[in-house]
């Protein structure tokens, strides 16, 4: 009874620490969510891949239904106002900012604003 006792005690620190260390590297980590006019899979490929390239950027998703972007990136790599000036670059709206007209209109038609989810 009494090793199973400190096994549990064991497996609790084992744990434990992991959890600790696990947070400790989502701290140098900042999660931002920016609202995009992304229509299909294709844009979700899209923007997914280009943000990627952004500096600091460590994940980036896309969800299809809401069509906001979630992006994790290195604390003082980057923040919200460049991502999202990035992503009007590819040519999509982010938040309160217009895409770029030119790299909107670059987009296949079916990519373009206005058009029906596909
Ligand atoms: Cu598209």
């Amino acid at each position: 009874m009494k090793t199973l006792k400190s096994v549990i005690i064991l497996l609790f620190f084992v744990f434990g620490s992991a959890a600790l260390t696990a947070q400790d590297a989502e701290s140098k980590y900042e999660k931002v969510e920016i609202q995009t006019s992304a229509v299909c899979g294709m844009c979700k490929d899209r923007l997914e891949k280009n943000m990627a390239f952004e500096k600091g950027v460590k994940s980036v998703s896309l969800d299809e239904e809401t069509k906001i972007i979630t992006i994790e990136f290195r604390k003082g790599k980057n923040d919200k106002e460049k991502l999202k000036k990035a992503i009007t670059k590819i040519g999509y709206d982010a938040d309160d900012l217009l895409a770029d007209q030119k790299a909107h209109d670059k987009l296949p038609a079916c990519c373009q604003k206005g058009n029906e989810p596909h």
